[in-house]
């Protein structure tokens, strides 16, 4: 029997662990990336872990989430990612040069490398053949470091495309088809592979807005194969040599299935306040629109952004709409001032906004008051744009272009013959934002945000824990950790930015955790999906966040709670969740036998006789991680 394509990389990368069964697995990482939001902790992390220097073939650092640098604390950041990317031997993508994963798939991704990346958009790289996986800073710190990633050994399902694609739809409406039928928990313990003979009529920039929104799936990640189209993506960017073709054997076999005919796709958005509440652009087409916001690492590349200027070209904005557009690199920026496209969004009233994330993760053009904006990002959660009661819709870059024109959610194909993009030849390359690793005696520069990181507590073998939660299903890292302008900046500080722990949620909850000392959440399925941002699992830890009990985790939230020493437990019979309410008490005895042994446990309810019946299924890696207090401890205690 021949091997699918993500067998083929994880059999060439595996370290530990037997791809035949479910339990964990661990991989060599070739490359990594880390982004300033987590790069700081990762890089505090590495440095606690006494390495001199990476240990990866490739290491790069970018900074693209923090940049309004609204006081010191973002360029303090940046001064210290900059010093320590030099002295341990990464590459340093200056502000300004774009957003990781644009500029990761542009100039470092490989076909059949792996990719451990502090972001969970990271499998975006899986649009250039490569198996690249979103994680916290932690396990990105000791992927850099040499040290393996482990994970539970995933499914593989194969998304099987034929056809293709009709004028004005884009590669946006395949990845929000997928989200319409498969939902953001279809993708959970999965890697979402690509084949069949639509593959071939998609580029690498579309692939990469495929991938990118797999992490909306859950997915661990996406991966295309490596073809024509890669080798022309890679001759473009004068990569050529980086070129390996790679595909899955033609009698592999695969855990799960489904097709799509591309051809039969017509333009989608998600409508507020899910990735995967989509449905066809005409049943909304009467909405008036207060904002088009387009870019993000979902849809930033050259190509799309040559498309939004050809559809604004000698049109203008309408007066009600503010349309601002973040390039998704300085390659895409300098290409559109090249070829004079730039001059046609501005004449057209576009706002440019500076190559990075900006918007999509709240940093500045927040809606007005109950504003509907149109979004070509990857999220839409609640607040997650800094207007709490804006309604943010997620599509395309044309419907978004159309409707900047209108004024109202727009089906493009209302526009008549579509903008053509020819592919470049060579793109613009100039690697002159990126700076090479430096010398190990760089000194390291660390400004008064960069506090010390806190370390978790051994686990107790008896807790009574007092429920300051309940929540619902699908709660989000940024419902636990907002973002945004004011608390990002944060982002190397922990006790500043444990203030804001589910502050959306509970503007008291630090404070009564605090008095609490010690506590339990209860939540429904997914509990911590989207964001990779390990402050999610730091900061509830540091307010005294022993366990989180769950009708189920999303991959990368739960991997940070086992590593900052949160013990993350499922219900064996959901239905005790409604037995649970904020204020009630959990009752823990011999948690210590408990978490070595993989059968389920009894706890206790307040004084219930009745006892609720839990599980943990912990690797023996894992629960000894907890026994030590968290990744960092057992990390320090082996060395
Ligand atoms: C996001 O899109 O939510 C982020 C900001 O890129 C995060 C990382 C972070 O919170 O720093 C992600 O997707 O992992
Ligand atoms: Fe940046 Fe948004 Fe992409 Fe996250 S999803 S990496 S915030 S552009």
């Amino acid at each position: 029997m021949g091997q699918n394509l993500t067998q083929k990389i994880l059999t060439s990368h595996l370290v530990s662990g037997n791809l035949a069964e479910g339990n964990e697995i661990a991989l060599k990482i070739d490359q990594t990336l880390t982004q300033d939001a987590t790069g700081t902790m990762a890089y505090l992390q590495f440095e606690a872990m006494n390495i001199s220097r990476v240990r990866t073939e490739c290491s790069v650092s970018y900074i693209d989430h923090n940049t309004l640098q609204t006081g010191f604390e973002n360029a303090d950041d940046h001064a210290f990612l900059q010093s320590a990317a030099a002295r341990f031997g990464a590459y340093f993508s200056r502000p300004g040069n774009g957003i990781c994963h644009q500029v990761h798939l542009e100039r470092f991704a490989k076909p059949g490398k792996t990719l451990l990346g502090s972001d969970s958009h990271t499998p975006t790289a899986g649009g250039m053949g490569m198996l690249a996986m979103g994680a916290g800073g932690l396990d990105v710190a000791v992927a850099m470091g040499g040290g393996a990633f482990y994970l539970p050994n995933p499914k593989v399902l194969r998304i099987w495309l034929t056809g293709q694609l009709s004028d004005w739809v884009s590669a946006k409406d395949i990845i929000l088809e997928i989200l319409r039928v498969l939902s953001v928990k279809g993708g959970v313990g999965k890697i979402i592979e690509y084949a069949g003979p639509g593959v071939q009529t998609l580029t690498v920039p579309q692939r990469a807005t495929i991938t990118n929104m797999g992490a909306e799936l859950g997915a661990s990640s996406s991966i295309f194969p490596s073809d024509e189209q890669t080798l022309r993506f890679l001759e473009a960017q004068g990569r050529a040599a980086d070129f390996i073709p790679l595909s899955a054997d033609q009698d592999a076999s695969y855990d799960e299935e489904i097709e799509i005919d591309l051809s039969l796709l017509a333009p989608l958005v998600a409508q507020p306040h899910s990735p995967d509440n989509v449905l066809p652009v005409t049943e909304r087409s009467a909405l008036s629109v207060n904002q088009v916001a387009i870019g993000s690492c979902t849809n930033s590349s050259y190509q799309d952004l040559m498309s939004v200027s050809q559809i604004l070209k000698g049109k203008h904005v309408h007066p009600d709409v503010s349309l601002v557009i973040s390039p998704g690199s300085r390659q895409v920026l300098s290409m559109l001032a090249n070829n004079g496209a730039l001059t046609d969004l501005l004449d057209s009233g576009a706002r440019l906004l500076e190559a990075s994330c900006g918007p999509c993760i709240g940093m500045g053009q927040s809606p007005v008051s109950k504003g509907i904006s149109v979004r070509t990002f990857n999220r839409n959660f609640e607040g997650r744009s800094g207007t709490q009661d804006a309604s943010v819709f997620l599509a395309s870059p044309e419907i978004a272009a159309a409707s900047a024109l209108t004024g109202y959610l727009t089906d493009p194909r209302t526009l008549g013959l579509p903008p053509v993009v020819d592919f470049p030849e060579l793109f613009r390359i100039d690697d002159s934002m990126i700076l090479p690793p430096g010398t190990a005696d760089t000194p390291i520069r660390r400004g008064p945000n960069i506090q010390p990181l806190p370390l978790a507590p051994a686990l107790a073998n008896t807790l009574s824990l007092p429920i300051i939660l309940k929540l619902g299903a699908n709660v989000t890292t940024d419902d636990i950790m907002p973002a945004g302008a004011k608390i990002l900046p944060l982002r190397s500080n922990i006790p500043a930015i444990s203030e804001f722990t589910f502050h959306k949620i509970d503007a008291h909850f630090a404070s009564k955790a605090k008095t609490l000392k010690q506590s339990i959440i209860v939540a429904g399925h997914n509990y911590g999906q989207g964001s990779s941002r390990e402050h999610a699992a730091l900061a509830p830890m540091y307010l005294g966040l022993r366990v989180v009990l769950a009708r189920s985790f999303a991959r990368i939230h739960r991997a940070n709670l086992i590593n900052f020493g949160i013990l993350p437990i499922t219900f064996v019979n959901e239905e005790d969740l409604t037995r649970m309410h904020a204020g009630n008490i959990l009752h823990l005895v011999n948690l210590h036998q408990a978490i070595l042994t993989p059968a389920p446990f009894a706890i206790t309810l307040n004084n219930d006789s009745d006892p609720v019946w839990v599980k943990h299924d912990l690797s023996e890696r894992q629960a000894k991680i907890l026994l030590a207090g968290g990744l960092l401890n057992a990390t320090k205690a082996s060395i």
